[in-house]
């Protein structure tokens, strides 16, 4: 019998997918849940030969780290001790909180101490908001599970588990990098590994809800469409309540827990002018969840990309999630407030959260200030397209940011890759997440940040073939940085497809802050605002041109950039530098947003 090798990709992905659905399903919206943080300080173990994993024939120890093992007599040998060893923040990556783990990509294991009273009908659940990249978690010397892909959540439960007294949650986070892992070795961003994000127990009722869509049906400004899910629980009786719009809807649960739901509603939609936020409470028995949320559509029509059914330019920028200032991955909602206001100052009404899902504080505080998000999965550059394994795991993260931020007004657009070479195995495997992206959530668009080519000296064509499947064409070019000089802008023709929107998610060059020259000197503030002058001119004349997202709002840490004195392992792209100082070319941007303000767009 021939066996095609697509039928044994689709064959593994399935196996793939099945193992990992072991893992239980996401709980959303913790903010909204009953909650008990397990943040602050953890005891750490540095173990770059993962001596406490494997023993010394490299085989799983069933006495690894996880143990926690104290020498119960005088003579035992146990050569770890988490009580006596140093300690990290957590939230936070381990590279930016001591100098000696600034370069370390392997293992280190955490562990926090806990006390707990259990309660009657009440589960308990462990939420991590991403762990950067491979966690292996236990509790009190048992084996919870695994989780891969470092910028998302997910949960264990552990209701059997936890005790009243000194309980032991250890965690092996290891972040080397991978040629088969999402993103694969090579990148453009610090590897910051960890339990970066919050850390939290999660205590719901035996019946409890899930999850749940609520968001305005695709084309209409008045129906609300979605689901409500519990933890497979039939024939139970689901309510949501909408005080302020006077909606109190209910509806019963099928034989998988699942309540559909659909009700017209007189709503004063979400935008960046008026970035309204409803209070939704949702019940079932004896479980309640208040979450804020705003109410838009999104969508387009030949070129145009429309909001609420008018059609708008969207000025934005791209965003790490790096904290300027304190320096090391972004997770609180200071952090989140200070990018963000950062965008706004610049004329911003959407950014673009690169490479990555970023904490969940940007969103919800995007949702508050009214900025319009692109929200993208680290499949970047050069991923294995013919590995079902890493398509597996691309799908999964695409499905935990999709599970985690449904739900946000800001989020407008899914970005399935960065800079992708194309092949027919890649547009496969991309094709393959965007009719994910669109199963789960019907509601948004789907973009991808894609590439140009030329044709001729002077002109540039946007056709790849991936183009095809999106909703809205992403496009990065370098021209003045990578391409040429800046001036080389000036005599460009883009030949694009007029029928779909285009955003250029990227464009920049570097400069060092304070250091000045003549315009054509690299790395000087001249430099970089020359560059945005003439970049600025050329992408005016794009007639499909619906947005921008310049690379970068600021300076951040790579291994990609060790040039003495300018870069010193920064991207200087920012157009503020890592200390918060405005360059030059801020205020071109600036500028050229206001004047895109005044235009009415
Ligand atoms: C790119 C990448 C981005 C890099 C940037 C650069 O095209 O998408 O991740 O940081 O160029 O600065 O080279």
């Amino acid at each position: 019998m021939k066996v095609s090798l697509g039928v044994i990709f689709a064959a593994l992905c399935v196996l793939i997918t099945t193992v990992q659905a072991q893992r239980p399903a996401l709980i959303t919206n913790i903010d909204g849940r009953q909650t008990i943080s397990l943040d602050g300080r953890w005891q750490i173990i540095i173990d770059p030969y993962e001596t406490g994993y494997f023993d010394y024939r490299f085989e799983p120890s069933p006495n690894g780290y996880f143990k926690n093992a104290k020498p119960k007599s005088p003579s035992d040998l146990i050569e770890y001790d988490f009580d006596s060893s140093t300690q990290l923040d957590v939230p936070g990556d381990w590279n930016s909180q001591d100098q000696r783990l600034l370069f370390y990509e392997g293992t280190v294991w955490y562990k926090k101490s806990f006390d707990y009273q259990k309660k009657d009908h009440k589960r308990l659940f462990v939420y991590f908001g991403a762990a950067n990249y491979l966690a292996d978690v236990y509790l009190n010397g048992e084996k919870l599970g695994r989780h891969e892909g470092g910028f998302t959540p997910f949960n264990f439960e552990i209701t059997n588990l936890v005790r009243d007294k000194d309980n032991f949650l250890i965690v092996k986070v290891d972040n080397k990098r991978h040629r088969d892992a999402v993103p694969t070795l090579n990148t453009d961003w610090w590897n910051y590994g960890g339990l970066t994000r919050d850390v939290n127990l999660v205590e719901v009722p035996d019946s409890f809800i899930q999850d749940y869509f609520l968001q305005l049906k695709k084309g209409s400004m008045d129906e609300i469409e979605g689901w409500v899910q519990l933890n497979n629980t039939p024939g139970k009786a689901i309510t949501i309540e909408i005080p302020e719009a006077s909606v109190k809807q209910s509806a019963t649960t099928d034989e998988n827990g699942l309540a559909r739901v659909s009700f017209k509603a007189r709503l004063n939609l979400w935008s960046p002018d008026n970035p309204k936020l409803y209070l939704v409470k949702l019940s079932a028995g004896a479980d309640s969840v208040v979450d804020r949320i705003g109410f838009r559509s999104i969508q387009t029509r030949g070129a145009d990309i429309l909001l609420n059914g008018k059609p708008i330019f969207l000025r934005g920028v791209c965003i790490h999630e790096e904290s300027p200032l304190r320096g090391g991955r972004a997770f609180s909602e200071d952090d989140a407030r200070l990018l963000l206001s950062w965008a706004k100052e610049l004329g911003c009404n959407f950014v673009r959260l690169a490479h990555y899902p970023h904490n969940e504080n940007m969103t919800r505080i995007a949702d508050e200030m009214g900025i319009m998000v692109w929200s993208e999965i680290p499949v970047y550059w050069t991923i294995l397209w013919e590995n079902p394994e890493t398509f597996a795991n691309a799908r999964n993260q695409l499905e935990e940011n999709i599970t985690r931020d449904k739900n946000k007004a800001s989020v407008i657009l899914w970005s399935v890759a960065n800079e992708t070479p194309v092949s027919e195995a890649r547009v496969k495997f991309l094709k393959g997440l965007i009719d994910q992206a669109r199963r789960l959530d019907p509601t948004r668009l789907v973009t991808a940040a894609n590439e140009r080519h030329y044709v001729d000296a002077t002109t540039q064509v946007i056709d790849d073939p991936l183009g095809e499947y999106l909703d809205v064409l992403g496009c990065n070019e370098y021209v003045g940085w990578y391409d040429g000089l800046p001036e080389k802008a000036d005599a460009l023709q883009w030949k694009v497809p007029d029928k779909k929107p285009l955003i250029i998610s990227e464009f920049g060059g570097d400069a060092l802050f304070g250091y000045h020259g003549e315009p054509n000197v690299r790395w000087t503030e001249e430099y970089q605002k020359n560059l945005y002058e003439h970049q600025l001119k050329m992408l005016r004349k794009i007639p499909s041109l619906r947005g921008m997202t310049p690379w970068i709002l600021t300076d951040f840490r790579s291994p990609r950039r060790p040039l003495p004195r300018i870069q010193d392992f920064y991207n200087r792209k920012g157009l503020i530098s890592s200390r918060g100082e405005r360059k030059q070319a801020f205020y071109v941007l600036q500028n050229f947003y206001r004047e895109l303000i005044q235009e009415g767009r």
